[in-house]
This record gives C-alpha cells, structure tokens and sequence, in this order.
C-alpha cells in the first residue's frame, strides 16, 4: 500500500483519549472499522511514561500488526526504535525532522506536522514521507493546538507538491471530512471523532466508506 493509501483514515490516540473505555479495545474497534494508519500519542493529563508507555506502546503493536496497519509513534523517537515501530511523527516544537530521519533510517515512515510552505519546505528537505496540517477545525483534544486553519495550505501545498502525501488534522468529524479531501488531502487524522464514539467501530467503518467514495469521485475528476 502506498503511503497516501495507508493516511486515508489515520487514528490518533493515547491511554487517556477514551474516557471510561479500556483504550486497546477502542484500537481493536477502529482497526476492525478500517483505520489505514495509527498514531500512539501519549499526551497530557494521566499519559502513560517510561516502561509503562512502553507496554502499552507494544500493546498497540500487535494489535496493528494484527490489522497491517501502520504503527507510528508520536514524539518519541528512542521509544519508536525501542520497540521497532513503523515510523514516527513529530511537530515543529519536537526534535527537528532531519535528525529524526537521520536516527529512524530511510525505510521507517517520518510524518511532520507542517502550518507554512517554509515548513513543508524543510520537512521535505529532512526526508518527510507524508506532511500532517491543521488544526483545520477547533479541536478540544490539542491544550496548545494553533489557530484553526481551514483548508487553504492543504490547496496550496496540493498545487505545488502533488505527489506529497498530506493529511488533515483537527476537529475532523463525519460531518465536515469532506472539504479536506477535496483540498487535496490524501485522508483524514483524528482522534476524538473515533476515541470518544459511542461506538468506535461502525463510525471507523462509515469513514473509510465515505472517505474512500470520495477518494475515488476525486480522482476521477482530476
Ligand atoms: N494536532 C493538531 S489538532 C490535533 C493535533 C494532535 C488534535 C486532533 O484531535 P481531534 O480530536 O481529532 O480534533
Ligand atoms: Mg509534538
């Protein structure tokens, strides 16, 4: 699978994104849905630290591994080594993204979240497979997320680098998907719209659906 197929319906999620539910079961769901990508990003009140978010990280493995589903880690560099994982995303305030590729090698998955052209600029120059952008709606899952930024870097970024695989993140429901494709976005990032689903996988199941009808109307046109 190319890297644009496998960001179509990428999961973000940490041990603490699912309230009461026990978190490997939410994963288990969204795989069993068909999520194409997943993120472990432990972040904020209650994240998991040392050999404890390295249990759960490889616990998120395996079921990905179960599901051959990319395994990314957020953030975390020496932990994604640790444990072999798939590839690792970082944001501009995290290590710089040529350092990273230079620890992680060429044949893991480097992703970069980018808010500028100069940004994407230079996560191409570091060795970027994919470019994540956003918050293209408000999001409640971000303390220090940017102002929202819609979709216009995403057309922008589409135009002028159109074979780098992008991704939008933030806010992203059901109801408002659509628009980032049709930016140009390659597939969709979330976490709250999946982790805090009455019912992670039928909405998992109704986005890979919906986002691939779109995917595929899209690319007819263009
Ligand atoms: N980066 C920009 S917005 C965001 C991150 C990690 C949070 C996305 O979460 P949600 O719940 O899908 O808005
Ligand atoms: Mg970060």
């Amino acid at each position: 699978m190319s890297i644009k197929e496998q960001l179509k319906l990428y999961f973000i999620m940490g041990s603490n994104n699912t309230g009461a539910v026990e978190p490997l079961n939410v994963l288990e769901a969204a795989l069993q849905g068909g999520v194409t990508c997943f993120q472990l990003r432990e972040k904020g009140e209650g994240a998991l630290t040392g050999e404890a978010k390295r249990e759960f990280a490889q616990q998120c493995q395996q079921l990905c591994q179960r599901y051959n589903v990319p395994f990314i880690v957020n953030d975390d560099v020496e932990l994604a080594i640790a444990v072999d994982a798939d590839g690792v995303h970082v944001g501009q305030d995290d290590m710089e993204a040529g350092r990273v590729r230079e620890r992680l090698g060429s044949n893991k998955i480097l992703g970069v979240s980018t808010h500028t052209l100069e940004e994407v600029q230079q996560a191409l120059a570091a060795g970027a497979d994919y470019v994540g952008m956003g918050p293209v709606y408000a999001t409640i899952s971000k303390a220090d997320a940017k102002p929202v930024a819609g979709t216009g870097l995403i057309r922008k970024t589409t135009s002028l680098h159109p074979d780098l695989p992008i991704v939008g993140i933030g806010g992203i429901t059901l109801d408002n998907f659509e628009p980032v494709i049709q930016a140009g976005a390659s597939g969709v990032s979330l976490i709250s719209a999946i982790a805090s689903a009455d019912d992670p996988f039928a909405t998992a199941q109704k986005f890979a659906a919906a986002i691939g009808e779109i995917v595929q109307r899209e690319g007819a046109s263009s």
